[in-house]
């Protein structure tokens, strides 16, 4: 399918950057040029190599709350710089969101002609990319993603970077309020745990490129499939309204992945060019073939996913299988399908094949919408709320300092269970989904009977003071991960 890509922030330049090169590399060509970066500092703009020079649109340059220019952190010790704080000395906003935000709604202008150099008549959907964690990746990703919900009729999609453990615990509050942003009003939020694809012996910034590799491979299997040239016929070809149809359940999707090589040999080749000419036996290789396929989609669906979580929760599954046409039977298609229906307990299993006659392998990519059983994302909420106490607690005691009469003055703890029904946010529940073009009608794009509030305060009108927001994260633990672990997926 086409897709229109949008990055916001480091993570997303760097992402969107990785995307195009993989482009190049598969000869799968799904965004036609369709793409921008938008981002509140300009280094990130420097490290990329396929995003051309005039999609690259930096904001907030004269916004005099946002640094362009920062002195290194281990300048001399005698100059000003020394007491600066870690804020002062981070480029762009800063990990801030709301500054993020600001900025995006005073830039709108700018970023609406930006917005013009991309057809987006010529495209299935748009996805934007973005750490969730970012200032500029949840505030400014936040104005984008209403903007594009507004002007655009085709579905919009996130494709979202989680904090690791160890990145602060701003990050985390960051992320958990984009998530509580996006769920709602996005399509479909595509959620990359950096902590799970992170390895714990090196610092995770130097491990962005592999996992935005590992990300790309993933994205375009999925998005792309059915992209490169030349086309084969094939009547079980992936159609871009099953990838879309999977999706439109909206809330949390996971992808996995497995590659399996084929016997591509002479002897190998001969058996099923004889197969095929009616000149040997159908059946055993048939069944070989759905013996491969089986376990391959098992493999997958045993990989370490995008964002691990208990598969058994999904709404809707897509497989895709990308290989040489002779090596898919149509027997080996209805296997994979089989095992995916029983693994994850859902009728829903659409299946699509890429054919690529001349490769060595078989990939199996699976998709898992709107998953509702996610430790990562639980913790993360978890560790949000407890941040937001800490913060709250802090403005309490300035409070009470301040106070001509502490006794009225609301403690933070008070506040924060103010309105304990409301959840950071909720998934779609199978009822309620809301999808794009579905006749079958009932709650279309209500997101709504679930998701308390607004996205992020972006203007006025949908204006929460951190407080308020943080209210919002206190919920209940209702979408507490039950005892099924994502280890065994990891
Ligand atoms: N997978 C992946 N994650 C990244 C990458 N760069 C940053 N992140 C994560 O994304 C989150 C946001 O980081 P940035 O993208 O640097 O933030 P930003 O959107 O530029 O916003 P600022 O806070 O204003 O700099 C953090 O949790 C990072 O760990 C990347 O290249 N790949
Ligand atoms: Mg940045």
């Amino acid at each position: 399918m086409k897709l229109s890509l949008f990055g916001v922030g480091d993570a997303g330049t760097r992402l969107v950057d990785k995307l195009l090169r993989a482009e190049v590399e598969t000869g799968r060509n799904f965004t036609d040029g369709n793409v921008l970066a938008f981002n509140t500092a300009a280094e990130a703009f420097g490290e990329t190599d396929a995003l051309p020079e005039e999609r690259q649109i930096l904001i907030g340059d004269t916004h005099s709350a946002v640094n362009q220019y920062v002195e290194p952190a281990d300048d001399s010790p005698d100059t000003d710089t020394a007491s600066a704080t870690d804020r002062d000395r981070s480029p762009g906003v800063a990990g801030d969101p709301e500054l993020g935000a600001e900025v995006a709604d005073d830039e709108l202008p700018e970023i609406r002609r930006a917005l013009d150099l991309v057809d987006d008549t010529e495209v299935d959907a748009a996805m934007i990319v973005a750490g969730l964690g970012g200032g500029t990746g949840c505030g400014v990703g936040s104005v984008l993603l209403a903007e594009l919900k507004s002007i655009y009729e085709i579905p919009v999609y996130v494709l979202g970077a989680l904090p690791a453990a160890d990145e602060s615990d701003e990050r985390a509050h960051t992320a958990a309020r984009a998530i509580r942003t996006c769920v709602p009003l996005a399509d479909a939020v595509l959620p990359v745990d950096n902590e799970a694809w992170a390895r714990s012996t090196q610092p995770l910034t130097e491990q962005y490129d592999e996992i935005n590799e590992m990300v790309a491979t993933r994205m375009l299997s999925l998005f792309a499939a059915g992209e490169s040239e030349p086309a084969t016929v094939s009547e079980m070809r992936i159609d871009p309204a099953d990838v879309m149809r999977t999706l439109a359940v909206g809330g949390l999707s996971s992808v996995g992945h497995a590659t399996i090589e084929v016997d591509t040999s002479d002897e190998g080749l001969f058996a099923r060019l004889m197969q095929l000419l009616g000149l040997a036996e159908e059946t055993p290789d048939t069944q070989t073939d759905a013996a491969t396929i089986k376990r391959l989609v098992r493999s997958a669906l045993n990989s370490k996913l995008t964002l691990p979580c208990d598969i058994e929760s999904t709404d809707r599954v897509l497989v895709i299988l990308s290989g040489p046409p002779s090596a898919i039977s149509r027997k080996g298609f209805e296997t994979g399908r089989y095992l995916l229906e029983e693994e994850t307990g859902t009728v829903e299993v659409l299946a699509g094949d890429e054919p690529l006659p001349n490769a060595g392998e078989i990939t199996a990519t699976v998709l898992f919408s709107n998953v509702t059983d996610v430790s990562r994302v639980d913790k993360l909420q978890k560790r949000a709320v407890a941040y937001q106490r800490g913060q709250n607690d802090e403005t309490a005691v300035v409070d009470t300092a301040t106070s001509t009469d502490g006794a009225t003055t609301i403690s933070a703890d008070e506040r924060a269970t103010d309105d304990d029904s409301d959840q950071p946010f909720e998934f779609h529940e199978p009822e309620a989904q809301h999808e794009n073009g579905d006749t079958s009608g009932d709650t279309a794009n209500t997101a709504d009977n679930n998701v308390a509030g607004e996205p992020m305060a972006t203007d006025d009108s949908a204006a929460e003071t951190p407080a308020d927001a943080d209210t919002d994260l206190e919920g209940d633990d209702a979408n507490t991960a039950a005892a099924t672990s994502s280890d065994e997926h990891e």
